[in-house]
């Protein structure tokens, strides 16, 4: 096929109303400036075949290797199905029926476990399409390290696919669209400037700079907005922590991101607490050494209890000592921690010999760890440089740190769950330094992914009445924050 011009295609796709410029309702209600469809593409074969060419001149200059080619559906299809029939590559179709999971298979075309395959995309927005599509196809025991894109929108797609592990060869930005269809003056500098605006307020990833090894910040407004991959997405990632997974399963299955704080000191108190909450939360945690009957067998019936009710315990125990000293606690002593308690987490004061410690005596048990990012508490130290320590930590040990206690988003990697604290139905704080915060403001603005709820269920007239409240008010938050995705599951933008 001939080169393609960049300049004269997107002229054109404009013309055919691929890429529009108006006022957009997203599915969300919010108001988008432009518009990209490339679905009108089959209806034109000249450009159909102009895409492909462009997207295979881009396969040869990056001299990509790869044993077959995949399309994400439906768009995508036919261009990949181009791509492969004019060049003879082979192709392998990816099924979108989700019925058929388990009974047909969801990749269809010959190739052999380890085999590498190349993605192709028309549009490009968080890159959650083509993770989805990566991850169909890792199932079946394919590779996938490079993605091809025609339009990116620029608002984060490549870097979360670099975060897992999938780079990202996009062939137009939107940034060129907006120069060349301003320089051939079809739009004016207004909409230029509007649709920048749009896009810089709705970047779904923070990029890291080479370099920089800063916490991302977190968005001022929500921070949600960067990645918005539903738990069950994230449980389905490659290199996400089996115990990770296990939550976020429990979590869309149970429709529940509501941990509740324990913080009784009896023993039969707290059994019956878990027994009555139990359906209502994906976790439980205790503070294990301020039961004042605590005896052996209270772990086996509270493990016992979060099997019968599908959650998992974890014990706040917050380890801060050398490696060698918290392998003890967290092994042996009275409470024998690491034998019934799914989840620990550690401050990261005593730097990695903490986790290397914990590490030591949980991995083999196929516990997780979080550490200990941020604090609720007035006046707290665990801010700044602290904050990425931690960071920085939890990467180093992804092996068996699951995520962080943090007030809000800290980490772009889907798999690492985030867990606040400090939550009530109103904003306030207690006598001793304790900060609170909604439900709302915590999953949907801040972008965590579990709330941690004490003394806002344990001080209700009906702790049932109040947990199934901060379930719900968790949950909502949750699939308010999907639900204002600017792309479609099919990803597309409206
Ligand atoms: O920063 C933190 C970290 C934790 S784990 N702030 C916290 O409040 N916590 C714990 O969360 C705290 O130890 C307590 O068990 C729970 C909050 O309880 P509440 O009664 O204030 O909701």
């Amino acid at each position: 096929m001939a080169n393609v011009c960049v300049k004269n295609l997107i002229l054109e796709l404009h013309e055919v109303n691929a890429v529009k410029f108006g006022e957009y309702k997203l599915k969300s209600g919010m108001m988008a400036p432009i518009y990209i469809d490339l679905r009108v593409l089959v209806s034109h074969p000249k450009l159909m075949n102009q895409v492909s060419s462009l997207i295979y001149q881009r396969v040869q200059e990056k001299e990509l290797q790869f044993d077959s080619v995949c399309g994400v559906p439906y768009t995508a299809l036919p261009l990949a199905t181009i791509i492969c029939s004019t060049n003879e590559l082979p192709m392998l179709i990816r099924r979108k029926e989700a019925k058929d999971y388990g009974t047909k298979r969801m990749v269809e075309g010959s190739f052999r476990e380890g085999d590498t395959c190349l993605i192709i995309e028309d549009t490009v927005t968080t890159g959650s399409s083509i993770l989805e599509t990566a991850q169909v196809l890792n199932k079946e025991g394919l590779k996938v390290n490079d993605a091809i894109v025609l339009m990116d929108r620029e608002q984060g797609g490549a870097e979360m696919l670099d975060s897992q592990g999938i780079r990202l060869h996009p062939i137009i930005p939107l940034s060129k669209v907006l120069d060349v269809l301003q320089t051939a003056e079809r739009i004016d500098a207004q909409t230029v400037r509007s649709v920048r605006k749009f896009i810089q307020e709705n970047n779904t990833f923070s990029p890291k700079k080479e370099n920089d090894n800063s916490t991302p910040t977190p968005k001022k407004q929500r921070v949600e907005q960067e990645l918005r991959l539903s738990y069950a997405d994230r449980a389905k990632l490659p290199n996400v922590h089996p115990v990770a997974s296990k939550l976020l399963n429990i979590m869309e299955e149970k429709q529940s991101n509501l941990c509740v704080s324990a913080d009784v000191t009896s023993s039969e108190e707290l059994l019956q607490l878990a027994d009555r909450l139990g359906p209502k939360i994906c976790m439980l945690k205790t503070h294990i050494d301020i039961l004042e009957d605590f005896t052996g067998n209270f772990c086996e019936k509270l493990q016992a209890l979060a099997e019968k009710h599908n959650f998992l315990i974890f014990e706040d125990r917050k380890f801060a000592d050398i490696g060698n000293t918290v392998k003890h606690q967290y092994e042996g002593g009275v409470y024998r921690i690491s034998s019934w308690s799914h989840i620990v987490n550690a401050h990261v004061v005593p730097g990695p010999g903490v986790v290397k410690g914990l590490s030591a005596v949980g991995k083999p048990l196929g516990r997780g760890c979080l550490l200990v990012a941020e604090m609720t508490s007035q006046g707290s130290l665990a801010t700044g440089e602290y904050t990425k320590a931690s960071l920085h930590m939890a990467e180093e040990h992804s092996d068996f740190v699951i995520g962080f206690i943090c007030v809000s988003k800290i980490s772009q990697r889907p798999g690492f769950i985030h867990m606040t604290p400090g939550v009530q139905m109103q904003a306030g704080g207690d006598l001793l330094g304790q900060q609170y915060t909604t439900p709302e403001e915590v999953i949907y603005n801040k972008g965590s992914d579990v709330i941690i709820v004490g003394r806002g269920i344990l001080e209700a007239p009906d702790r049932l009445k109040a947990a199934e409240s901060y379930r719900k008010s968790g949950w909502d938050a949750y699939t308010k924050s999907l639900n204002q995705c600017p792309i479609g599951a099919n990803g597309l933008h409206v």
